[in-house]
């Protein structure tokens, strides 16, 4: 998810109740902006397992649309496919192996489809070259090791060979994506579930995280996105049984900036920039 960099229609709400109908979310990208820079907001979505419908949030009207895309069970995830600098649905189907991406947010078919890597691996989304398209790359949780692939598959094929790959943190942490110093390219943290311990990397390959911090508790969702326009991707956490978003502005421990009733309990969160 690219961000390029405009004026930020949300930041004079942030501070106010209006702000929580403002936060947006996603695992995204500023496309050569600075960190400095300001960026279109990134918004949150949530998408009902059992139903395969979703509902995305306008960050800057807090209108709310709604549409069904895959089936009971499919993985939901939201990125820029066409690179028209607009976030869309996609989603992992366990049961068959495939990747289903849409490139509008309404009703309707897949436009893209290909087949994705092991069973039990799990899809990572982001602009890990900075060409301001996403792709779909690969978590192996039973290696710990990422995937990296900078091309999307197509006509039910397979997914292309991986650019590079390399393990970052340990079996049975949680993947995400974000730009997390703004420099308009998508980097890979995880999550330690045992300790809740969020690690950042600024560059894709083994190594040491440059941050670890603690947000949320272990039963939260996380979601990485671009809150408030600043170019710098941070933590959403969804908390199921509240059916509530708690955001963070910053990559520090803290409380959240943001927080906000949104979906209902058991639904999966999602984030991305819905308008160009
Ligand atoms: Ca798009
Ligand atoms: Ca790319
Ligand atoms: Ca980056």
């Amino acid at each position: 998810m690219i961000r390029q960099a405009r004026t930020h229609p949300l930041r004079s709400a942030v501070g106010s109740v209006a702000a929580v109908f403002v936060v947006a979310v996603v695992v995204g990208v500023l496309g050569a902006s600075p960190a400095s820079a300001t960026a279109e907001p990134d918004g949150i979505g949530v998408a009902d397992p059992t139903t395969g419908r979703w509902w995305l949030q306008d960050p800057a009207t807090g209108a709310t649309t709604s549409f069904y895309f895959g089936d009971p069970g499919d993985v939901p995830f939201l990125g820029d496919w066409d690179c028209d600098g607009v976030d869309t649905p996609g989603l992992y189907r366990r049961s068959d192996g495939f990747v289903y991406l849409r490139n509008s947010n309404t009703q309707g078919v897949a436009e893209r489809t290909f087949f994705f890597g092991n069973p039990g691996d799990v899809p990572i989304v982001g602009d890990f070259d900075g060409d301001g398209c996403d792709t779909v790359s690969i978590y192996r949780p039973s290696e710990g090791r990422f995937y990296i692939i900078d091309a999307l598959g197509a006509d039910g094929g397979g997914l292309g060979a991986a650019e590079f790959d390399f393990v970052f943190g340990d079996v049975g942490d949680v993947p995400f994506v974000g730009d997390f110093d703004g420099d308009g390219i998508d980097t890979i943290g995880v999550r330690r579930p045992t300790t809740g311990l969020l690690y950042l990397s600024d560059r894709l390959g083994a190594g040491v995280g440059r941050i670890a911090f603690e947000f949320g508790i272990p039963s939260d969702a996380l979601v990485y996105g671009d809150w408030d326009g600043d170019g710098v991707s941070t933590p959403g956490m969804f908390r199921s049984a509240e059916a509530r978003f708690y955001l963070r502005f910053v990559n520090e421990a803290g409380a959240a900036d943001v927080d906000f009733l949104f979906g209902q309990e058991g639904w999966i969160p999602v984030a991305g920039r819905f308008s160009p």
